[in-house]
């Protein structure tokens, strides 16, 4: 009885478990992610953020502080440095890949700190949305192949780059996948997955976020790009990302930037 007690707390993480970044690089260092499921290593400094999201699970509602960065998300400890234009990798971790079934688009977002973002209110970020990448094309799968498919082949990782010129300070990445293999009707809706990750842009740029906005207010969970049913066809070469437009001030030129 009490062995079987211990076997399923053991196991009812990894059961539930969706994913968390459990790996970022900056500037090719690498730092190890907060693990939120319970079990070290814990990482002394890390520079993603904190959360009580234990099994790393989705579904957040669209408009509440959950959505910003995570379930009981609170600011990462140390910044971590890069420079503007250079690349920050976030690898997801997950008990084997990243669920072949989660198909859907990644999307990354950047919110000034305006000071130390170890010290920063969720609430108060105002996100500009850098990149963004949906449906590729018809192959492989029955919904064809989408951005979470192309992060699953990189070893569950994803390339951002952060946008040349940008003025040197503190900076919110958010990045997220959403999975859409339960978005459809009578579905249990589109699974959210943020992670924000603190950096320390570097450099001699001049290009500052303006228009940025709450990331409250990024989605309403109805429009096409959400409430989608992605196992009717191969072909959605009309799929519309959600979110606001990408920030002018992104260079569209890396994969990872499709308007
Ligand atoms: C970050 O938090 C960890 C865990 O509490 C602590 O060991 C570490 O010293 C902190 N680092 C900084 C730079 O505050
Ligand atoms: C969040 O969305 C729900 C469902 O549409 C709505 O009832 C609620 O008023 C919204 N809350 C805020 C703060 O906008
Ligand atoms: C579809 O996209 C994936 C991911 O980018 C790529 O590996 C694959 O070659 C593409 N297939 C076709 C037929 O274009
Ligand atoms: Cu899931």
């Amino acid at each position: 009885m009490f062995s079987s007690i211990a076997i399923i707390a053991a196991i009812a993480p990894l059961a539930f478990a969706h994913s968390h970044v459990d790996e970022i690089w900056a500037n090719n260092i690498h730092y190890t992610g907060y693990n939120p499921n319970g079990f070290p290593p814990y990482p002394s400094n890390t520079p993603g953020w904190f959360t009580t999201n234990s099994g790393g699970n989705p579904l957040y509602p669209v408009n509440t502080t959950a959505i910003i960065c995570g379930v009981g998300g609170s600011p990462a400890n140390i910044s971590a440095p890069v420079a503007a234009g250079g690349i920050v990798r976030a690898r997801w971790w997950q008990p084997g890949e990243w669920p072949v079934s989660h198909h859907g688009p990644v999307l990354d977002y950047l919110a000034p700190c305006n000071g130390p973002c170890s010290k920063v209110n969720p609430e108060s970020l105002k996100f500009v949305k850098i990149d963004q990448r949906g449906w590729l094309n018809t192959s492989t799968w029955q919904e064809g192949t989408w951005a979470a498919d192309e992060l699953r082949a990189d070893d569950q990782s994803w390339n951002i780059k952060i946008p040349a010129g940008l003025k040197a300070g503190e900076y919110i990445l958010r990045h997220e996948i959403i999975a859409l293999h339960v978005a459809f009707e009578g579905g249990a809706g589109a699974e959210h997955y943020p992670q924000c990750i603190n950096l320390k842009v570097t450099g001699s740029g001049t290009k500052t976020i303006t228009g940025g906005v709450d990331a409250r207010t990024f989605y309403r969970g109805d429009e096409p790009g959400l409430d989608i049913d992605i196992h009717t066809t191969n072909d959605h070469s009309g799929y519309v990302i959600p979110g606001p437009p990408v920030w002018s001030g992104a260079v569209k030129k890396d994969r990872s930037f499709e308007a």
